[in-house]
């Protein structure tokens, strides 16, 4: 008997007992910067090179003034649900003090038109657009204005939003941004990284507490788990430093189990930890009712020598790590990242071992890539084929007994890809450059006809 190639193989229905939709972030969407305070991102654009296209928080998508064509692309494309974030300085333009009530009727408008729609809005609190007033991350007074933030928001908005995240992907807050300072604040402080790492956890837990106290349901974060991989037995000592500093970090304090001991003694060069305080521990491992998981790729870590570059990918990143380089396996993604779509397996794994019982999200998958325009459609088949591999893996961890209950693809739209702007488009509506038109490409229409073809299990 011919095996069917797997270009003519039906692809398995999906289950209508999940959750689908797309994602996007404030600052990478939004526009409209003088309608809210500065924050970091607006610090780190106006600094010369740090964006590589110079781009800055200005049109970007123009998402607020074009919310209602872009909510009827939801409709169009047949989701479920829609990953907001909502900028903090928009809401309280100083980080602090008096809420702006114009900014919190800007997000109430956006959740009534997903509403209207038939779409759950699911609300990120955080993504990355800190404002520039507060002291930063490395401090403890940021956390706990982060809870006073989150208070207003779950007053205004709690009655209609369907699941809360936090944070989104704290890893990259604190060491992307605070260790190899590519991206906002572009500090290059190990010290203040880790520190930083800790504060926006402890943010975390008080937010919960200040939302749970309001009576809302559905709380949980977004982290970025990655599945480390040691490329040969040289590498292992890297691996295990970057498997604790990226995954075991967070779950750990999730789960009640504090700061990895190898974690502490692996960074004992930067910092004492002094700055945790016992009585932290149990507010920042509260019970969540949902983990998002952000996943793209695999860290492939190597002791052998090498030029290879992928963004993120960076040893500066983990103070303290032994030497060791990245050594992504082709095929790359235009971000240089490794696609492997049995990570994602993994990666849900690692959330489900640390955290048995809590409900499992994608709420970000998706991938870069140049894409040719041409005059009959944009014929994106890479992502296209990017999405079906990393879907049927997502189906395969469900079949596997992880209570996975939603998938959000990253993105909806081409949006501003932080320190590579918009060199980079992650979507899978294009937006072009000077009218931001918005033309759906193939993986778009892949996603539509996907998504009208579910199955009840
Ligand atoms: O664009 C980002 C998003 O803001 C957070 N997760 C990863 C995406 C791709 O880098």
């Amino acid at each position: 008997m011919v095996a069917m190639s797997d270009a003519v193989k039906p692809e398995p229905a999906l289950p209508a007992d999940m959750t689908f939709g797309t994602a996007t972030a404030s600052w990478q969407v939004e526009g409209d910067v003088a309608g809210r305070g500065h924050c970091i991102w607006d610090d780190f654009a106006a600094t010369p090179g740090a964006i590589v296209d110079g781009t800055t928080g200005e049109p970007a998508c123009d998402h607020l003034t074009r919310f209602d064509e872009d909510l009827d692309l939801l409709t169009w494309l047949g989701v479920d649900a829609y990953r907001m974030s909502i900028s903090w300085p928009r809401v309280q333009p100083t980080g602090m003090g008096p809420v702006s009530e114009a900014g919190l009727a800007t997000y109430d408008r956006m959740i009534d038109g997903l509403l209207e729609r038939g779409i759950d809005p699911v609300v990120t609190l955080y993504h990355w657009d800190l404002p520039s007033e507060l002291p930063g991350w490395t401090s403890r007074e940021t956390a706990e204005r982060f809870a006073d933030y989150a208070e207003a928001v779950g007053a205004r908005l709690g009655d209609r939003v369907s699941h809360w995240a936090t944070l989104n992907e704290p890893w990259v807050s604190a060491y992307l941004g605070y260790a190899a300072g590519v991206h906002a604040p572009g500090r290059r402080a190990p010290a203040e990284a880790l520190s930083a790492a800790y504060h926006l956890m402890l943010g975390h837990g008080l937010a919960l507490e200040r939302l749970r106290a309001q009576g809302l349901i559905n709380l949980g974060i977004v982290l970025n788990l990655i599945p480390v991989y040691a490329d040969d037995p040289g590498a292992q000592a890297a691996a295990t430093h970057i498997d604790g500093l990226h995954n075991r970090f967070f779950l750990d304090l999730l789960a009640g189990r504090g700061i990895p001991a190898d974690v502490v003694a692996g960074t004992t060069q930067f910092t004492d930890w002094s700055f945790v305080q016992e009585s932290d521990l149990p507010i920042i491992a509260a019970p969540i009712d949902w983990l998002g998981e952000n996943y793209y790729t695999v860290n492939r870590v190597s002791s052998v020598a090498s030029d290879v570059t992928a963004v993120g990918q960076d040893l500066a990143a983990y103070p303290g790590s032994p030497p060791a380089t990245f050594a992504p396996r082709e095929p790359v993604t235009a971000m240089g990242w490794e696609v492997y779509p049995e990570g994602i397996v993994d990666a849900l794994r690692l959330a489900a071992t640390a955290l048995p019982g809590v409900p499992l999200w994608i709420a970000e998958n998706g991938a870069a890539y140049a894409d040719v325009v041409s005059p009959d459609g944009i014929h994106d088949i890479d992502r296209v084929d990017y999405y079906r591999q990393h879907v049927a893996q997502v189906l395969r961890a469900r079949a596997e007994g992880i209570d996975v209950q939603g998938y959000l693809a990253w993105s909806l739209l081409d949006n501003i890809e932080w320190a590579e702007g918009f060199t980079k488009r992650f979507g899978i509506v294009r937006v072009e450059p000077g009218t931001l038109t918005r033309t759906p490409k193939d993986s778009a229409l892949w996603w539509r006809d996907r998504l009208a073809t579910r199955v009840s299990p």
